[in-house]
């Protein structure tokens, strides 16, 4: 049984490395434009850190079978030499178009040259690199971060309209280095900073995950003796610390009140219980809007560099009706 699938799955595997070869092979030389509709895509994807990043897998994996796309997808488990190794492989079976959501920001000039050396035309999905050379890349496709941090601060800023007293807060950050992570933090930052009464009293990564963000939240709740607010960048870490919050006999959403970013189902039902205040929106589905980019690309279109997502803000008020519409 088990070896059965194996060799199907092996076979599989032939079958597309056979059409990736005759799709984008020597007729065009694996450049873009010309050749036949036929598209390869070659997909570095950071991991299964959070709901966000299976919401925006299946996606992704969705829209390239609607679309007809043919999908190398590879899973990059949080670290950057993988997706290094990923994107040079799909190089070597000279896909028509790579796409990847960089874990981090810094250091891809190297094998993003290497692509484009070979005339394979790169898109970013979710996540920008720190380029300087923006011809290393045709299109970025996703949210602003830096927007969603100060739309996470706008709300806070609102909150605590009138009154004069400290506002205590502790920040989980972010994969350390990734665009998400630097975005959401200065953000939120920039909007703080005009009204001294908002403290930041300790800031530290929970990698976008649950496990990460209960342990911090743990070790935040040890060293603060007073904590008003929580604000996680993302909602795994949110939903992590909310068990710390509770394990040390504190209500979260009315002790320490807790700001999030991405709205997957679970923050909504957290927050219509009353343990998230706001939730700001990331929205995960892009896998559409990458095929279509794709498309274009492939038949040598001109395309929009920056294509940014659309999402908006939700309070407790709105979570319990919003709940069921919840895609992800
Ligand atoms: O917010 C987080 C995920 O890059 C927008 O990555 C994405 C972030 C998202 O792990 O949950």
């Amino acid at each position: 049984m088990f070896k059965r699938a194996a060799a199907a799955l092996a076979a599989g595997a032939m079958a597309v490395v056979l059409s990736a070869c005759s799709g984008g092979g020597a007729a065009n030389d694996g450049a873009a434009g010309g050749g036949s509709d036929k598209i390869t895509i070659g997909f570095s994807q950071v991991g299964a850190e959070s709901g966000w990043r299976t919401a925006n897998t299946k996606s992704v994996q969705d829209a390239a079978k609607k679309a007809g796309v043919t999908l190398k997808f590879s899973d990059a488990q949080q670290k950057q030499e993988n997706q290094i190794k990923a994107i040079r492989s799909f190089i070597q079976q000279k896909v028509d178009i790579i796409a990847f959501s960089p874990v981090v920001e810094s250091g891809w000039d190297t094998v993003l040259k290497e692509a484009k050396a070979a005339k394979i035309p790169v898109i970013l999905t979710d996540r920008a690199v720190d380029s300087q050379d923006e011809s290393l890349y045709v299109s970025f496709l996703g949210s602003d971060f830096v927007e969603e941090g100060k739309r996470a601060a706008d709300w806070l800023v609102k909150e605590y309209q009138g009154k004069s007293d400290p506002v205590n807060i502790v920040q989980l950050e972010g994969t350390t280095g990734s665009a998400p992570a630097n975005d959401r933090k200065s953000g939120f930052a920039d909007v703080i900073k005009g009204d001294p009464k908002f403290k930041v009293l300790a800031s530290q990564t929970g990698d976008f995950t649950r496990a990460k963000g209960k342990e911090v939240m743990q070790a935040f709740l040890k060293s603060q003796p007073k904590i008003d607010v929580l604000y996680a960048h993302n909602d795994d870490m949110a939903l992590g610390a909310i068990q710390a919050i509770e394990e040390a006999g504190k209500q979260p959403g009315k002790d320490i009140k807790i700001i999030s970013i991405d709205g997957v189902k679970d923050a909504f039902t957290a927050m219509s219980q009353g343990k998230i205040n706001v939730v700001v929106e990331c929205n995960p589905l892009l896998g559409d809007q990458l095929m279509e980019l794709a498309k274009k690309v492939k038949k040598g279109e001109s395309v929009e560099r920056r294509i940014k997502t659309e999402e908006g803000v939700f309070t407790q008020d709105q979570a319990a009706a919003a709940l069921p519409s919840r895609q992800y």
